[in-house]
C-alpha cells in the first residue's frame, strides 16, 4: 500500500520526461477535441468556421490551429450552453461574477470533481499538508471555488479540514489557535489581515501551530510573502486557479518558492501575445491560455485567462519537471493607464513594500483633474512605527514617492493613514478605485 502522501505526490505525472508528457497531453487533447466537437454546439460552430475536424488535431503541436475561447463566449451560452456532457451527468455548478454582466457558469461532472480534488490535493501536499495536518479553510464557500477547492484537496489527503469560510476575524483567529491549525488557506490579503489582528486580539503567535499555507485568488508580490511569513511564522505558498478551468490548484508553488508548477497532465498552458494572439516562447511575458485535457463537463479549449505572466521550462530543484508560471502580474483588464503609462497594482505593491514604516494595507485612487490623470496612494503606517515625529513621517512619504516613481515611472501623491483605517477584505482585495469617467 502506498503511503497516503506518496499517493498525493504523483511523481509519475509531476516528474514525467518532456516526451512522455507530450505523448500523454496529445492523447488527452485528441479525446477532448473529439468530445467538445461532438457534444458542445459553440465548439462545433467554432471549429466548423475554421474548417477543422477533430482528426486534424493529432498532437500538442496542433494546438495552435484551434480557435480561442473567451469569457464572452461562456456568457453568450449562459447558463449551460458550454456543457459537453448531458445535464444529468453534472453534479456541481460554480460561477464567478466578475465586475460586469452575466455570471460565468462552470458545470462539473463527478470526473471533474475528482480531477479538481486531485490537483488541489497535490497542491496542498506541496505546501506540506499530510494526513496528520489540520487545514483551516478561510476562502469563501459557495459559488466561488476557493472554499470547496481547498476543502476537496485537504479531504483527499485525509487531513482534518475546518470549513471556516470567510469572515468574522476574531472567530477565525480563535479557531486557528484553539484547534491547532497547521495550514491556512485564504487570500493573501486576508491572511495579512489575520496576522496583523493577532496582537490586537490579545493573542500571541507563539500559541498557534501554523507551519504553512496556500494563498491565492488574487495577485500578490514576493514582498507580501515575506511579510506574511514574518507575521504568521509559516511558509506561505502561492496557489493559482480559475473557476472556468477548475478552481484552485491549476498551478501551485513548491517549497523552492520560485514559480508555480502547472498541473500539465490536466491543463496545457500557453502564453500568447494579447495583441497578435501568436504563441510566445518561454520567458516572454504575455497572456496565459489554458486547454483542459481531462475534464468532461465543460472542457475548455485555449481559454484566454487575461492573466499576464511568463512560463518557464527550467528544471526545478524540487524534482518536478512541469512547466512553471511566474507570479501573475495582474489581469490585462485590471491594468491602469496613467498618463499613458501602463500600471499594475502589483507593481505599486512591490514598490511600497520596499519601504519600512508602512504596512501592506493600501488603496489606489485614480482621478482626472483638468484632463490630467492623478494617482493617490493611501497607505497605512506600520504599527511598529515608534515615533510619529513629523520629520519621520515626511521621510517615509518621500521614500514611498521615490520608490513608486522609480518602479512604475509615474508620480503619485502619497497619503499616510492611521493603522486600521483602510477597508479590509475577507476575500479578493479591492485595491483600486478609478474615479475617471
Ligand atoms: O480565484 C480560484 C482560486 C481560489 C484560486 C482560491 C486560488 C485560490 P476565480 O474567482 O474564477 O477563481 O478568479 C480567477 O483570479 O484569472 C486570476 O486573475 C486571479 N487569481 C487566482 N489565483 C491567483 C494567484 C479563483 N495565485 C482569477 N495569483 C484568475 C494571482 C490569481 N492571481
Amino acid at each position: 500500500m502506498p503511503k497516503i502522501q506518496d499517493y498525493i505526490y504523483r511523481p509519475e505525472f509531476e516528474c514525467m520526461s518532456r516526451s512522455e508528457m507530450e505523448a500523454l497531453q496529445s492523447e488527452r487533447l485528441r479525446k477532448t477535441v473529439e468530445l467538445v466537437y461532438n457534444n458542445c454546439k459553440p465548439y462545433r460552430a467554432k471549429m466548423d468556421e475554421c474548417k477543422l475536424k477533430p482528426s486534424d488535431i493529432r498532437s500538442v503541436s496542433d494546438l495552435s490551429k484551434l480557435p480561442f475561447t473567451v469569457k464572452h463566449d461562456l456568457r453568450e451560452a449562459y447558463p449551460f450552453g458550454f456543457y459537453s456532457s448531458p445535464k444529468s451527468d453534472i453534479v456541481e455548478v460554480h460561477a464567478s461574477s466578475g465586475t460586469t454582466g452575466k455570471l460565468t457558469v462552470v458545470g462539473y461532472t463527478q470526473n471533474d470533481i475528482d480531477v479538481w480534488a486531485e490537483i488541489a490535493a497535490r497542491s496542498l501536499a506541496m505546501a506540506g499538508v499530510t494526513k496528520d495536518s489540520l487545514v483551516h479553510v478561510a476562502y469563501g464557500y459557495g459559488l466561488f471555488t476557493g472554499g470547496l477547492g481547498a476543502h476537496y484537496g485537504a479531504q483527499k489527503i485525509g487531513a482534518s479540514t475546518v470549513p471556516a469560510s470567510a469572515g468574522n476575524t476574531i472567530r477565525q483567529l480563535t479557531l486557528l489557535r484553539d484547534f491547532g491549525a497547521t495550514h491556512l488557506c485564504c487570500t493573501p490579503s486576508y491572511a495579512i489581515y489575520l496576522g496583523t489582528e493577532i496582537e490586537k486580539a490579545g493573542m500571541d503567535i507563539g500559541d498557534f501551530s501554523l507551519v504553512g499555507g496556500a494563498f491565492g485568488a488574487e495577485p500578490w508580490t514576493y514582498q507580501m510573502r515575506d511579510e506574511l511569513e514574518r507575521l504568521l511564522h509559516i511558509d506561505a505558498l502561492d496557489i493559482y486557479g480559475l473557476s472556468e478551468i477548475s478552481g484552485p490548484g491549476v498551478s501551485m508553488e513548491c517549497m523552492q518558492k520560485h514559480g508555480n508548477h502547472v498541473q500539465e497532465d490536466h491543463f496545457i498552458p500557453e502564453i500568447i501575445d494579447p495583441e497578435t494572439l501568436e504563441p510566445l516562447p518561454f520567458g516572454c511575458e504575455g497572456e496565459l491560455v489554458f486547454t483542459t485535457i481531462t475534464k468532461t463537463g465543460q472542457p475548455l479549449i485555449r481559454y484566454r485567462t487575461r492573466d499576464l505572466c511568463t512560463l518557464s521550462n527550467e528544471r526545478c530543484a524540487c524534482g518536478r519537471t512541469s512547466v512553471k508560471m511566474s507570479k501573475v502580474k495582474g489581469r490585462s483588464d485590471d491594468m491602469l493607464i496613467i498618463r499613458g503609462v501602463n500600471v499594475f497594482p502589483s507593481q505599486i505593491e512591490a514598490a511600497i513594500m520596499n519601504v519600512s514604516g508602512v504596512s501592506p494595507h493600501y488603496m489606489i485612487y485614480v482621478d482626472r483633474v483638468n484632463n490630467l490623470d492623478i494617482m493617490e496612494i493611501d497607505i497605512e503606517l506600520d504599527g511598529n512605527l515608534a515615533s510619529d515625529r513629523i520629520s519621520d513621517l515626511e521621510a517615509i512619504k518621500r521614500k514611498v514617492e521615490s520608490e513608486v516613481n522609480s518602479y512604475i515611472g509615474v508620480s503619485a501623491k502619497i497619503k499616510l493613514c492611521e493603522k486600521g483605517t483602510i477597508k479590509r477584505s475577507e476575500g479578493k482585495a479591492v485595491r483600486v478605485i478609478d474615479r475617471r469617467d
